[in-house]
C-alpha cells in the first residue's frame, strides 16, 4: 500500500483547504523520511484546518502505526471511515491496528469488507485469508485449552536421547551444564549466523524454565555499598547490538550483574540469538543476571512481530511452544534495595497498588486485558497529571502525581521502565522519579535513536546513564519473520 499523496482528487475543498493540503504535503515528506513524530505533528495541523478529510486521518493513522500507538491509529482509521465509508485504505488501517492489538475478529471484518468491494484484488484476498487463518487457529487453541489441562512440552521431549550428529562442530553444554566457555563459544557461533544444535537449545529452555519458575513475581535484591548493577531496556532481537553492550560494559559475571528489562524478542530478526544468550547467562549466574518480562514475551505479540516465525523457521513450532511456557515464568518486576522499582511498562490504572500486591500476582499465564499484571507490561508515563487513555490501546498512561503517590505509599525513590524508544536511549521524567531506558539503538534499522543502559551503585542508587550507537548487522531486515500482515512495506 503506497502512502496516500494524491492531491488532484480533492479540488472541492473548503476554504483553508489549500493550507491544509500544504501541511499534508509537508507531513508526507516527513513520513517518507521516517520522521514520524513530525509527520504526526503536521497531519494534526492539517486536521485542525480541515477535519473532514479522510486521507489526513488515514495518513496519520499509518504514522501512529509506525510509532506503535495502536490505540490512536485505530481511532484515526475509524474516523476516516466515518467520513468516507468507501475509503478502502481506511479499512486496511483499521484492520492493521486491530491486528496489532490482538483483535483478530475485528480485523477480519474489515478485510471481509475490502474483499467484498474489490473481489478481484489479489492482495486484499491474501490478507483476508491470512487473517482468517489466525482467527481459526485462535479458536482452535481456545477449544483445546478448555478441553484439558495444557500439558507441558517438557513432558513430551526426550532430550537425553536426542543425538548430536557427527558433522555438528558447534558449542555443546558440558555435562549438561552451561559454562562460561560454552557461552563464549555460543556467542561467537551466533555471530557467524550459525545455528545452535536443537538439543542444546532444548537443554537451555528446560533448565531456565525450572530456574525462572522458582522466582517470585516481584524479585527483590540488595546491592552492597561497593556493588553495581547494569540495567538494560528493550533489545528486540538486535543481537549484534547486544554483543556491543557486552563489549562496552563487560560480559555478565558474578561481579558484573545485569538486569534486562523485557522485550528481548520480536522485530529484530536475531531474536533467537538474543534470547538464548540471555537465558544462557541466567543459567550461568542465576543470582546475578536478571530478566523481567516485557509485553513482547507473549503469544499474541510473537505471532505478529516475528519471534514465532523465527523459531519455526530456525527450529520447530514445538520449540516455540516451550519458549511460550518459559516466558510465562519471567518475573514481572524487580526491587533494588527496597528503593528502586524496575518493570517493563509502568504503573497502574488504579491507585493503591502495593509491592505486596505485586508479590501475589499469579504470573504463569498470558497477560490479561487489564489489571496490575497488564499495566506492569504495557503502561506508559505522560507529562500531565492524572491518567489518560493509552495511545497503544492497552492499559493506561500515568502522570507525575500518580508516580508520586505510588512511590510514597511504597516508600520507594523512583521507578525505572523501558518499553518506549527514546532518541537519547533514555529519558528522565516526573521530576526524576520515572526513568525510561531503551537499549535497541537505531530501532528497527530506522529510528535513528541511541541506545542506553544505566549503572546503579549500592552506595547511592543514583542512576548513571551510558549511551551507545548501533553497530552493523548481517543483511537480514527487521520483521523478516513477522506475519505478512505486519511487515512494514505492507501496512
Ligand atoms: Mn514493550
Amino acid at each position: 500500500m503506497a502512502h496516500d499523496s494524491e492531491t488532484g482528487s480533492e479540488k472541492k475543498m473548503a476554504e483553508g483547504g489549500n493550507d491544509a493540503e500544504l501541511l499534508k504535503e509537508k507531513a508526507n515528506k516527513y513520513f517518507k523520511d521516517k520522521d514520524y513524530e513530525n509527520a504526526i505533528k503536521y497531519y494534526s495541523e492539517a486536521l485542525e484546518l480541515n477535519s473532514s478529510n479522510a486521507i489526513y486521518y488515514s495518513n496519520r493513522s499509518l504514522a501512529y502505526l509506525r510509532t506503535e500507538c495502536y490505540g490512536y491509529a485505530l481511532a484515526d482509521a475509524t474516523k476516516a471511515l466515518e467520513i468516507d465509508k468507501n475509503y478502502i485504505k481506511g479499512y486496511y488501517r483499521r484492520a492493521t491496528s486491530n491486528m496489532a492489538l490482538g483483535k483478530f475478529k475485528a480485523a477480519l471484518k474489515d478485510y471481509e469488507t475490502v474483499v467484498r468491494v474489490r473481489p478481484n484484488d489479489k492482495d486484499a484476498r491474501m490478507k483476508y485469508q491470512e487473517c482468517n487463518k489466525i482467527v481459526k487457529q485462535k479458536a482452535f487453541e481456545r477449544a483445546i485449552a478448555s478441553d484439558e489441562i495444557k500439558k507441558s512440552v517438557v513432558d513430551s521431549l526426550d532430550i537425553e536421547n536426542m543425538t548430536i550428529e557427527d558433522d555438528y562442530d558447534g558449542p555443546k553444554l558440558e555435562d549438561g551444564k552451561v559454562t562460561l566457555t560454552f557461552m563464549k563459544e555460543m556467542m561467537d557461533w551466533f555471530k557467524d549466523q550459525k545455528k545452535l544444535h536443537r538439543k542444546c537449545a532444548y537443554q537451555i529452555l528446560v533448565q531456565v524454565k525450572d530456574v525462572l519458575s522458582k522466582l517470585p513475581s516481584l524479585v527483590e535484591i540488595t546491592l552492597k555499598e561497593a556493588e553495581k548493577i547494569t540495567i538494560c531496556g528493550d533489545t528486540h532481537g538486535q543481537y549484534y547490538d547486544l554483543l556491543n553492550i557486552f563489549k562496552l560494559n563487560g560480559l555478565p559475571s558474578e561481579t558484573n550483574p545485569y538486569l534486562f528489562n523485557g522485550d528481548f524478542v520480536d522485530r529484530g530478526s536475531f531474536s533467537l540469538e538474543v534470547i538464548l544468550t540471555l537465558f544462557g547467562f541466567k543459567l550461568l549466574y542465576p543470582d546475578n543476571f536478571h530478566l523481567l518480562r516485557g509485553n513482547h514475551e507473549t503469544d499474541n505479540m510473537n505471532q505478529m512481530y516475528g519471534f514465532e516465525g523465527e523459531v519455526k523457521a530456525k527450529y520447530t513450532a514445538q520449540m516455540f511452544q516451550l519458549f511460550s511456557e518459559v516466558f510465562q515464568w519471567l518475573p514481572l518486576a524487580q526491587c533494588i534495595n527496597s528503593k528502586v522499582l524496575v518493570m517493563h511498562g509502568g504503573l497502574f490504572s488504579e491507585d493503591g497498588v502495593t509491592l505486596e500486591d505485586l508479590r501475589k500476582i499469579e504470573r504463569n499465564r498470558q497477560p490479561p486485558d487489564s489489571g496490575p499484571m497488564c499495566d506492569l507490561l504495557w503502561s506508559d508515563p505522560q507529562p500531565q497529571n492524572g491518567r489518560s487513555v493509552s495511545k497503544r490501546g492497552v492499559s493506561c498512561q500515568f502522570g507525575p502525581d500518580v508516580t508520586e503517590r505510588f512511590l510514597d505509599q511504597n516508600k520507594l525513590d523512583y521507578i525505572v521502565r523501558s518499553h518506549e524508544v527514546k532518541a537519547e536511549g533514555y529519558e528522565v521524567t516526573h521530576s526524576g522519579k520515572c526513568i525510561t531506558v531503551f537499549s535497541a539503538p537505531n530501532y528497527c534499522d530506522q529510528m535513528g535513536n541511541k541506545g542506553a543502559y544505566i549503572h546503579l551503585r549500592g552506595s547511592d542508587l543514583k542512576p548513571e546513564f551510558h549511551q551507545f550507537t548501533a553497530v552493523p548487522h548481517p543483511n537480514v531486515k527487521p520483521m523478516a519473520y513477522a506475519n505478512t500482515l505486519m511487515q512494514l512495506g505492507m501496512m
